[in-house]
C-alpha cells in the first residue's frame, strides 16, 4: 500500500509543471546514480508541446493515365511533338464481312506461313506467330532477315491496290502475320527501322479473330525508360478493319499484340509498307 502511495506522488510529479518535472529530475539522477554509478541521461523529460500541422506533400500525385479504346471509324490525331503529329486511320469493315471470310480461308491455306528465328539480347528465340514477306527488297527486323519475295499472290496484290486506292499512299512491300491461337502475339515495338524511311506508313488489315492491338506513347528521357505513366490506347482489330498508322507514329509510340489467356481463334495480320534501300537512310 505505501508502495502504491509512492508510486502515485511521483507520477503526480511528472504530470505537474516544470517545476515539478525539475525536481523530479533531480530525484531520478540521483536514483540512477545510486544504481550504476555513472552519469546517465534522464529516461523521461516532460514532452514539449507539439502540434501536428498537415502539409500538402510536395511532389505532385502522378496519376496513371486511363487507357483510351479506339473502335470507331475515324482519323485520330493521337500525339503531336516537335518534329509532328502522329495519326491514326481506323477503318472498321474495310473488307465486306462476307468478302473477308473467303479471303481469311484462302490466305490461311495458300500463304507460304513459316515460323521466324529472332535474335534478343544475343539468344535466338522463335516468335511466337507465323509470318511471310513480299517485296522485292529482303526486310530485316530483330536481327533476322526475310529473303526478297517478288511473287506476290494475287489476292494480296488485289488487297493492296485497293488500299492504295482508298488511302492514296503506295506501298511495295507487305509482312503477313498468322496468330494461330491466343498465345501466338508481338511483344512491344515500333516499325522503325531503317529501311521504312523517315515517316513509315503501315496499313494493317485484318482476317479472322478480333485481337487487341495495344499502343503506349515512348516516355520523355527524363522518366529513363519507364512506360508507367505513359499513355496507353487500345484497338480491337476486327474481321475486314483496316488501321492505318501514320506521321510520327512509329517515332513516338510503341504497339503490340498482346497473348490472350482464352481460346482464340486464328487471326491473320497483313501490314503494307514501303521498303527502301538502306543505303538511301545510311
Ligand atoms: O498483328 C498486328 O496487328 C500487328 C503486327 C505488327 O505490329 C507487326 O508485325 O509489326
Amino acid at each position: 500500500m505505501a508502495d502504491k502511495r509512492q508510486r502515485a506522488r511521483v507520477q503526480g510529479a511528472w504530470a505537474g509543471s516544470s517545476n515539478t518535472a525539475g525536481s523530479s529530475f533531480q530525484v531520478n539522477r540521483r536514483s540512477s546514480e545510486n544504481v550504476a554509478g555513472a552519469h546517465r541521461p534522464p529516461k523521461e523529460q516532460a514532452a514539449p508541446d507539439r502540434r501536428f500541422v498537415y502539409q500538402n506533400p510536395t511532389e505532385v500525385q502522378r496519376k496513371i493515365p486511363e487507357e483510351r479504346i479506339i473502335d470507331k471509324e475515324g482519323f485520330y490525331e493521337i500525339s503531336s511533338s516537335s518534329t509532328g503529329v502522329s495519326r491514326l486511320h481506323l477503318k472498321p469493315a474495310f473488307v465486306d464481312l462476307k468478302e473477308a471470310d473467303w479471303m481469311f480461308e484462302q490466305l490461311h491455306m495458300e500463304i507460304p506461313w513459316q515460323q521466324k528465328s529472332n535474335i534478343r539480347e544475343d539468344r535466338s528465340y522463335q516468335e511466337p506467330r507465323l509470318t511471310a514477306w513480299y517485296g522485292d527488297l529482303p526486310y530485316t527486323y530483330s536481327r533476322s532477315a526475310m529473303k526478297a519475295n517478288p511473287h506476290w499472290h494475287p489476292l494480296l496484290t488485289m488487297l493492296k491496290d485497293h488500299i492504295e486506292e482508298v488511302t492514296g499512299y503506295t506501298f511495295n512491300s507487305l509482312l503477313c502475320n498468322l496468330y494461330r491461337n491466343g498465345k501466338d502475339s508481338i511483344d512491344w515495338h515500333s516499325d522503325d527501322e531503317p529501311s521504312l524511311g523517315r515517316k513509315p506508313v503501315i496499313a494493317s488489315l485484318s482476317f479472322g479473330e478480333t485481337r487487341n492491338f495495344e499502343m503506349r506513347k515512348k516516355p520523355p528521357p527524363e522518366e529513363k525508360g519507364d512506360y508507367t505513366y505513359a499513355e496507353r490506347i487500345r484497338i480491337p482489330l476486327n474481321h475486314g478493319c483496316l488501321l492505318v498508322m501514320e506521321g510520327e507514329t512509329q517515332k513516338d509510340w510503341q504497339h503490340r499484340v498482346p497473348k490472350e489467356y482464352h481460346d482464340r481463334n486464328p487471326r491473320i495480320n497483313l501490314t503494307f509498307r514501303t521498303i527502301y534501300p538502306e543505303t538511301r537512310w545510311n
